[in-house]
Parts: structure tokens; C-alpha cells; sequence
């Protein structure tokens, strides 16, 4: 056996850069390279061998968690065919990458994590950083990663990579399992040598498959969508992911199934598809949910079933209502009881379509779908139409980003008021143009995804919309995107705090406690005082961004234009109100307990239209 003498790092870099994927025939490189930020617990092993190896880039971020969003935000616009992987140091710097990480599991986004680990030799022990238990010296902040990640391992003798490597890199291209996955590599077994077989190092290539589903099942699915007579499609993200767009679109058009769609699924139709009635659930259109309400069979496809979609479990109540549900994952496709075709959304879409050629819903039916479709695009019409007043809305400033940008480009959001407004209102023309990640719902996600998927598609403007708070959270990566040239928009939509936590808050009888940026009180005791001297628009110059200020829509308008002419980041600045120009529609609900007993009259009275609410909910046998 021929071999090769390498560090366990160097070994690592050598296998990653020669695994692709394909998928269609399509092939590409599977990692576009390696984010992170040295310390002592990486810089000598994984340092050292990206230093030599510079055909595996390594790009500084400046934040660990911010490495593991840009890496998912890369992944999710490359319909998860290829990512990045991520090095840390040990202790802060691998614990860093917990909260992105899981957000990669839960919305089903591969990424490869590598933080260094406690020495494996142990004789140093306790090394800087480290957590010592007087149970184990078995245990670092490391096990924290387990229940975020798929696949987890720990590497203590060098040729545990051999069989190691392939599984982390069939769990990364399992299209059913992907999510995070950590290969944590002790200090010291980073920089040891060992003569690994040559083959290790050939080229790879993982074919992503297309399962098809199981057959009897496809016949009963066939029955039960047949027999019913108000059927509703959930086009959830795995549309998206499986490029299942043009098949759906086929599929509605012969049959006219409507289609309401989750924050990972819009875009799966065109906005002004007359079989779209839009967003689903709690954030959802007016025709979604009386669809959702009535129907006696809702066929989704790609989704999780998120609270979001379900409204909480309160938005399908028609008694006799049937699931079918197309997902790649078996556990999704067997939620609320469903008749689970498990298999790759375009596939088995193409067996439905042959299946269900002669099946057709109800012309009045499919009609109104049509009007709902037409209707709430006036709706959106009047909530994007500036009013002049002293400071705009929302929905005003989304009205003017989403008026201003080609029909290519990407908006792209996380956390805060925007993703619900986002998910209401946005006119969608391309299925990767609306980039929500709304799984985790991830302050800090705006501005690091956004690197991310400006890097996988450097063709498209990216216009990322951010919250004050998650702007405060972690504006850290516009320094990487200015670093790399990679130019993103930032709207920073200021209305000086947590305005959604803080609407939420009025729903539960709380009036918004905590919620606003103010000095805190001398005699209230409380964050009621005067509000405080920020100035987001100084803090995103003094990192290097171009920044505009505008003041209302006519200058966020010309701040449009001037900002695409930009190459670097650019950061446009608006004030707005706080308050929704735009309400939760039909029977939009989200579950979020109130005080059962409470002094506060307002908890009270919350709690008696909560307790109306939670009637609603209900199991699916
Ligand atoms: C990391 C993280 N912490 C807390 C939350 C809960 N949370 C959701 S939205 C929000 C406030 C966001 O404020 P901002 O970005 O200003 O948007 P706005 O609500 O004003 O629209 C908070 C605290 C979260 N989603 N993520
Ligand atoms: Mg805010």
C-alpha cells in the first residue's frame, strides 16, 4: 500500500478538497473552502495545513457562529450541493459555533464543523480553556455539539480519520440527514503525522440521489387525492432544495390543487401564479388560511410542519382532513399522521403528475384560488403604498426594496417583524430570490448569511433586511465582506428595538416590557427613560460599509439606486415606526402561553382570548 506521510490537518484538507457532488449530472467540488479563526487549540494543526494548502481557501471571519451562518447561507442558495467547512480553537471559539450549528441541523443545511479539542495525550491538563470534570477526562465543551449535530465524532489516533471522514461525508450529502456535523480534532492529534493510504486522497464523488417513493403507497396517495374534494398543497423548502419548482407548477396547472406556501417554500410559484394563494399559517394570506381551514386533504411537500405553518396546529379544521406528505425524510413525511411518500420532491411529483392526469378540482374550486391569489396582491398593493407620514412603515420601505430589485436578486432575512411582513408580502418572481431563515429564526444570521449567499451566487444583488437587534447582534461580517469583495445590501430597518418581541409582548398582556432602547428610569426602575444615543448608521461606517441614511421613501428610493452602482457592502439606514401597518390575517394564530394568573388586567384578558385560541388545536389521528 502506497502511503503518504501527512499531519491528521493536512490529511483532513487533502480528503475534503477532493470530494464532490453531483446531482443531474451537474458536478462541483463539495467545499468551497475553510471560514474560521486560529487560536493556540487549531492554529499549529489546521493553520499550519491551510497555510499549505491553498488550493482549500481559508477565509478569517470574525466571529465563529458568523462562520457557520455565511457557510449555511452558502449551502441553502447551492440547494445544499455543496458548503464550507468551519475550524475553531477550543473552548470559546468551538462553543461559538453552537447556536448556528443548530440552526444548520433544524433547517436541514449541511456544514462541516472542526473545533479543536482538549490534548488526547491529557499530560497537560488543565489546558487554557478547558473544562475539567471530576467525573471523566473524557468530557469537553465539545459533547455540547451532540443533539445539534447529525454526525459527531472525535478523532484521538490519527487513522480514525479513514473511517471517519466517509461517514461525515455521507451524512453532509444525505439530502434525508444533512444538517451540522462536528469533527472535533484534538490540539495535539492536529499536528501529528501519520502515513496514510494514498487512496484516501483520490477523487471523489458523492451522487446525490432522487428516491423514488414506495409504490404502493404512490397508489394509495393516488386514491386518497382523487377522492378528495379540497385538496391544498404546503410547498415547503424541500420544493426549493429538490429544483421541483417547474414540476409543481405543471402539476397545479393540469389539476388546479392550490398552493399555499411555508417561509422556506415561497418562491416554489411565482408570486402571481393564480394558483398561489401565498403565505401559510400563522404569517399567513387571507386564501391560505381559509384554504388550510376547509380543506379535506393537504398535500405537503418538503416541510417540517413548523408551528408557523400549522398555526400552531390550529389552521387545518376541517374534521375529516387527510395528510399526504412528499419529503425526502421519512420523519416529516409521517407528521400529523400523514400517508408518507418518502422520496425526492421532483420525482415523486413527476409519478403524481402521470398518476393524476385525469384529475381535476372543481372549477369553482380553482376559481377561488384565483380571486383569493388576486386579492391579496391588492391587499399588498395598499400596505406597500407610502403614506407620507413622518416615519414610514415596514411594509412601506419592503414595498420600495422589493419595487426597486430585478427580478434575480435576493432578499434575504432571519429574525424580527421582517421574515413575517417578508412572508406576507413579498412578491416573489424567482424561487432562490427569498432566502428566509425561519427555522431557527437566528439574530445574527442577516448579514453573515447574506456573505454566504453572495458567495455562492455572485451573479445576484443580495439586500439582506435587518433589525436594529439583529444588527446589534453580529454586524461583525461586513469587515469579511469588504475583506473578500463580496458586496451585500444591508436595509437596516430602525425603529430603536425589539419591535415584533415587543407586539408579541401585547398579545400575551405584557405591553411590551423590555422590549424598547431607553436609559433605565431613576424613578420607575424600569427601561422607561429617555432613549439611548445609538447610531447604527456611524457603527456600519466605522466597520467600512458605504452607508446611506434616508429619511423617507422618496430617499430610500435614490438610496437604491446610488447603493447597486456600489461594489462594496453598502448599509442603507431608515428609521421607522414600530407598529404593523399589516395585522394577522383570517385565522392567523401563534401559540404562546399567557400568565394563567396574573395582578395585570391586561394578562387576564389575554389569557381568556388564548384560552379561545387553544380550543382550536388539535391532534391528527
Ligand atoms: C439570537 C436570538 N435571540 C433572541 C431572539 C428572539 N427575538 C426574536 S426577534 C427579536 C427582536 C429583533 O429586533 P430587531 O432586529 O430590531 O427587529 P424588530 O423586532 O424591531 O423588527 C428577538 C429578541 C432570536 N430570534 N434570536
Ligand atoms: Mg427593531
Amino acid at each position: 500500500m502506497s502511503t503518504k506521510r501527512l499531519t491528521v490537518a493536512q490529511a483532513t484538507l487533502e480528503y475534503l478538497k477532493k470530494q464532490f457532488s453531483e446531482r443531474d449530472g451537474k458536478e462541483q467540488a463539495f467545499f468551497a473552502g475553510c471560514f474560521g479563526i486560529f487560536g493556540h487549540g487549531n492554529l499549529a494543526g489546521f493553520g499550519q495545513a491551510l497555510q499549505q494548502t491553498p488550493d482549500f481557501r481559508y477565509y478569517l471571519v470574525r466571529n465563529e457562529q458568523a462562520a457557520v451562518h455565511t457557510a449555511v447561507g452558502y449551502a441553502k442558495m447551492k440547494n445544499r450541493l455543496a458548503t464550507f467547512a468551519c475550524t475553531s480553537s477550543i473552548g470559546p471559539g468551538a462553543t461559538n459555533m453552537i447556536t448556528a450549528a443548530a440552526g444548520a441541523t433544524i433547517n436541514r443545511i449541511p456544514v462541516l464543523l472542526m473545533p479543536g479539542d482538549l490534548f488526547a495525550r491529557r499530560q497537560v491538563a488543565p489546558v487554557l480553556q478547558q473544562l475539567e470534570s471530576a467525573v471523566s477526562q473524557d468530557i469537553s465543551v465539545n459533547d455540547c455539539f451532540k443533539p445539534v449535530s447529525r454526525y459527531w465524532d472525535r478523532i484521538n489516533r490519527p487513522e480514525q480519520l479513514i473511517t471517519a471522514l466517509p461517514e461525515v461525508m455521507r451524512v453532509l450529502t444525505s439530502p434525508a440527514d444533512a444538517g451540522a456535523v462536528t469533527l472535533c480534532i484534538p490540539q495535539d492529534v492536529q499536528a501529528e503525522a501519520y502515513d496514510f493510504p494514498e487512496e484516501m486522497f483520490e477523487k471523489r464523488i458523492w451522487h446525490i440521489p432522487r428516491p423514488r417513493p414506495d409504490l404502493d403507497a404512490l397508489q394509495r396517495a393516488v386514491a386518497l387525492i382523487r377522492s378528495s374534494r379540497k385538496p391544498l398543497i404546503i410547498a415547503g423548502g424541500g420544493v426549493i432544495y429538490s429544483e421541483a419548482e417547474e414540476v409543481l407548477r405543471e402539476l397545479v396547472k393540469r389539476t388546479g390543487i392550490p398552493v399555499a406556501e411555508t417561509f422556506a417554500g415561497k418562491g416554489s410559484l411565482p408570486y402571481d401564479d393564480p394558483h398561489n394563494l401565498g403565505a401559510a399559517g400563522a404569517t399567513g394570506t387571507e386564501g391560505a388560511n381559509a384554504f388550510s381551514r376547509a380543506a379535506d386533504l393537504v398535500m405537503g411537500i418538503g416541510t417540517r410542519y413548523s408551528d408557523f405553518t400549522t398555526a400552531s396546529k390550529t389552521a387545518f379544521q376541517n374534521k375529516s382532513v387527510k395528510f399526504v406528505n412528499i419529503n425526502i425524510t421519512e420523519f416529516d413525511a409521517h407528521k400529523h399522521s400523514g400517508l408518507a411518500l418518502t422520496g425526492d420532491a421532483r420525482v415523486v411529483l413527476e409519478e403524481l403528475l402521470d398518476a393524476l392526469a385525469d384529475y381535476r378540482v372543481g372549477e369553482a374550486y380553482r376559481k377561488k384560488a384565483e380571486e383569493f391569489n388576486r386579492s391579496w396582491d391588492e391587499k399588498v398593493e395598499r400596505a406597500y403604498r407610502p403614506e407620507g407620514q413622518e416615519l414610514p412603515s415596514q411594509s412601506e420601505v419592503l414595498g420600495a426594496v422589493n419595487g426597486f430589485m430585478d427580478a434575480r436578486d435576493v432578499v434575504l432575512c432571519a429574525s424580527g417583524s421582517a421574515p413575517g411582513d417578508l412572508h406576507k408580502l413579498w412578491r416573489t418572481s424567482d424561487s432562490k430570490g427569498f432566502h428566509l431563515e425561519y427555522g431557527y429564526s437566528c439574530m445574527g444570521y442577516e448579514i453573515s448569511g447574506g456573505l454566504g449567499a453572495k458567495m455562492a451566487c455572485p451573479d445576484r444583488e443580495i439586500y439582506v433586511i435587518l433589525g436594529d437587534g439583529g444588527y446589534l447582534m453580529m454586524p461583525s461580517e461586513i469587515i469579511t465582506s469588504l475583506q473578500e469583495g463580496y458586496k451585500i445590501t444591508i436595509i437596516l430597518i430602525d425603529n430603536k428595538g425589539f419591535a415584533s418581541i415587543g407586539g408579541l409582548s401585547k398579545t400575551i398582556g405584557g405591553e411590551g416590557f423590555g422590549t424598547r432602547y431607553a436609559y433605565r428610569d431613576r424613578n420607575s426602575g424600569q427601561l422607561d427613560g429617555e432613549a439611548l444615543p445609538v447610531d447604527l448608521a456611524k457603527n456600519a461606517e466605522s466597520l467600512g460599509a458605504r452607508v446611506f441614511r434616508a429619511s423617507d421613501i422618496g430617499s430610500l428610493n435614490e438610496a437604491l439606486k446610488e447603493a447597486r452602482k456600489e461594489e462594496r457592502t453598502t448599509v442603507i439606514h431608515i428609521e421607522t415606526v414600530s407598529e404593523r401597518k399589516m395585522a394577522g390575517y383570517g385565522y392567523a394564530w401563534w401559540d404562546v402561553p399567557v400568565a394563567e394568573v396574573s395582578r395585570s388586567e391586561t394578562v387576564q384578558k389575554a389569557r381568556e382570548e388564548y384560552e379561545k385560541h387553544k380550543k382550536e388545536q388539535r391532534y391528527f389521528f
